[in-house]
């Protein structure tokens, strides 16, 4: 018996070993598998009563550097989820940038690191006509999906590993 039980006692020192190991490594693999953040430099243009472009697609992590332009009248660029709020006048190249309710900056550029994954609307924030309410647009913000895999894995493994433990531990084991 004595050696039985020093066996599964060796058994379980491997897997918990094994799924350290493994850990370990899916700790290290994100930094390998993901993709670089990519800078997206991007030009939207603002008129009665659209963006262009309507839609926006990034990945999580990406860095837009964006540059409004109005063409007609005075336009917002108010971003859902990230707290951005842009005024853009027409025939000028400074912006009107505000974040999370500070105070304005006047900016060439406006630097946003798309850190939240999902869909965000854009839409306009100054009234520019009758039909300014459906002058939206949309950011979308695709999920690193690499990063979600390794996640995964690891999560299942390690449950696999307490779980091997948990039914191999002494307690129901001859003493
Ligand atoms: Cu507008």
């Amino acid at each position: 018996m004595e050696s039985k039980s020093q066996g599964r006692g060796g058994f379980v020192l491997g897997i918990a070993a094994l799924g350290a190991a493994v850990a370990l490594a899916a700790a290290a693999l994100p930094a390998f598998s993901v993709r670089p953040p990519v800078e997206h430099e991007l030009r939207v243009t603002a008129s009665r009563y659209r963006f262009d472009p309507p839609v926006i697609r990034v990945a999580r992590g990406d860095r837009l550097r964006l540059r409004l332009a109005a063409t007609d009248v005075v336009h917002g660029f108010y971003l859902e989820g990230y707290d951005l709020d842009v005024t853009v006048a027409p025939l000028s190249r400074e912006l009107e940038v505000r974040r999370g309710g500070g105070p304005p900056e006047r900016l060439e550029e406006v630097v946003l690191v798309a850190d939240r994954a999902g869909k965000f609307r854009y839409r306009c924030s100054k009234t520019c006509g009758v039909m300014h309410p459906f002058m939206v647009g949309e950011l979308v913000v695709a999920p690193n999906r690499l990063l979600r895999g390794a996640t995964a894995a690891v999560l299942v493994v390690l449950l696999g590993g307490l779980l091997t433990v948990w039914k191999t531990s002494p307690r129901g084991a001859v003493r």
